[in-house]
């Protein structure tokens, strides 16, 4: 996705560029992602998301993404983990989905359009990894009962039961089997009453729906509070939640969390709340990249804290997003060139060899990396690169983009576009912790890939 500011030319570019620099929102800037669905697994946060495809018209989606981070602001993108290839049963859109792990096994609900039942049905896949790849664990849907059979939310409670929860314009829930692939059947699928006392009254399309939700529930638990989520109002939607003291309900209406975002939203939004590191985070999807709209939607995510009565308090969306960084990145271990706080320019693509790698490097574009620590100074800069060209070079600035230059790094023609070399270059002056831009120049279109980095210290 080539969107930013190849075109724009003079002051107008240092303007936006510095404004772009400081910001955190959206998380990923490579690709347009939607409908987040966050995890965290042996300190980690792994970020699902949905993809939506460049220009597009229609929420034509054709698989799913993974991202993770260690502390919040420096996100890592991996190889795709499903796509709607791997379901033998769908044909289109990849919508909104969860994944979730249970018993050394990770569990990927999804939803896509069934080719013969010519609805969404919901499906499940399941890997070993929490990046995958996922496979499909039934051959068929998990559940495709009714219309509407969207987006998927997974949620293990203390007492080891899970409970699926989906649906637009009904609101349904399955309890699941210990085995996460199949549900109660004695239950069955049930149908959320969705009256106002739980969910609010509609103010647009009156006649279409009997409340306030729309679609995108996210179930989450605090103090034995239970807390439902959802887009809410019809579109464009806002973020309202509902809470009870059991799982399944009756729900109480609570309020809004999120009001529609007027400038750089899309007509569409989805909440999931979740606590990682004693911090609370929501995540939700606007349009805010350049280009982006309805269909190119971007994932951003805000810290949230509890009002004292458990509430949740209004929250702005912000393009400073999480300050913050939970912990500092480590500059003498190899840090994927794909580990990214922000970028302008580049796009990543991956292969079965390399893995993921960083792509469409231009001159002038940059990877900016959050809360680098170099404790022990710095004297060496290492880098994996490929270039069938004559290459460029990486300028290694401390703080901002014109910030402290310390190193710059020769890029040659390493024999192909696939022919990785190690590249090295002499460093001075780092020392702390700083944001670190790799900022990429040369005169060719295309200068090289780039898969990973990493500092010798003094
Ligand atoms: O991303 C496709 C659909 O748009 C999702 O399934 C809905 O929640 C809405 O975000």
């Amino acid at each position: 996705m080539k969107y930013l500011f190849k075109n724009l030319i003079g002051c107008w570019i240092c303007c936006l560029i510095s404004f772009f620099a400081n910001a955190q929102n959206p998380i990923i800037q490579t690709i347009y992602t939607a409908d987040p669905a966050p995890m965290v697994h042996n300190d980690t946060m792994f970020l699902y998301t949905t993809h939506d495809e460049d220009n597009a018209t229609w929420f034509a989606m054709k698989e799913w993404r993974v991202y993770s981070s260690a502390d919040m602001v420096n996100w890592t993108d991996h190889p795709v983990p499903l796509s709607l290839e791997s379901f033998s049963w769908a044909d289109k859109d990849a919508w909104a989905a969860q994944c979730i792990y249970r018993n050394g096994k990770f569990y990927f609900y999804i939803c896509a359009h069934h080719k013969e039942l010519n609805k969404m049905a919901v499906g499940v896949a399941v890997s070993d990894k929490p990046t995958g790849p996922f496979k499909d664990a039934l051959g068929k849907p998990l559940v495709s009962a009714n219309w509407g059979d969207i987006d998927p939310t997974v949620f293990i409670d203390d007492d080891g039961q899970a409970y699926l929860y989906w649906g637009n314009p009904n609101l349904y829930y399955v309890k699941l089997n210990d085995d996460m692939i199949s549900y109660n059947q004695e239950v069955g699928v049930v149908q959320v009453p969705l009256t106002k006392e739980g969910f609010h009254v509609r103010e647009k399309d009156t006649d279409k729906r009997p409340s306030a939700y729309e679609e995108g529930p996210w179930l989450y638990k605090r103090n034995s509070l239970y807390y439902l989520l959802y887009p809410a109002g019809g579109v464009p939607e806002h973020l309202a939640y509902s809470t009870s003291t059991s799982p399944t309900g009756p729900w109480t209406y609570q309020d809004t969390i999120m009001h529609v975002i007027e400038k750089g939203g899309a007509f569409t939004n989805h909440p999931a709340l979740i606590d990682f590191k004693g911090k609370t985070y929501l995540f939700y999807h606007n349009g805010a990249l350049p280009g982006g709209g309805g269909f190119n939607r971007s994932v951003a995510v805000e810290e949230i804290q509890f009002n004292p009565d458990g509430t949740i308090p209004l929250i702005t969306p912000t393009k400073a997003g999480v300050v913050n960084s939970i912990s500092n990145l480590n500059p003498y271990v190899r840090q994927q060139a794909e580990t990214i706080a922000w970028t302008e320019g580049v796009e990543t693509a991956a292969d079965a060899k390399t893995g993921v790698y960083v792509t469409d490097i231009q001159d002038g574009d940059y990877i900016k990396v959050r809360a680098v620590d170099f404790a022990k100074g710095a004297r060496n800069f290492q880098a994996s690169v490929a270039s069938g060209g004559k290459g460029g070079r990486i300028e290694l600035r401390l703080g901002s983009l014109s910030g402290q230059l310390i190193g710059t790094c020769q890029v040659k023609n390493t024999g192909g576009a696939t022919k990785w070399k190690t590249v090295k270059s002499k460093v001075n002056g780092a020392q702390g912790v700083h944001d670190l831009f790799l900022v990429f120049r040369g005169e060719e279109d295309v200068l090289f890939h780039f898969d990973w980095w990493k500092f010798t210290g003094k």
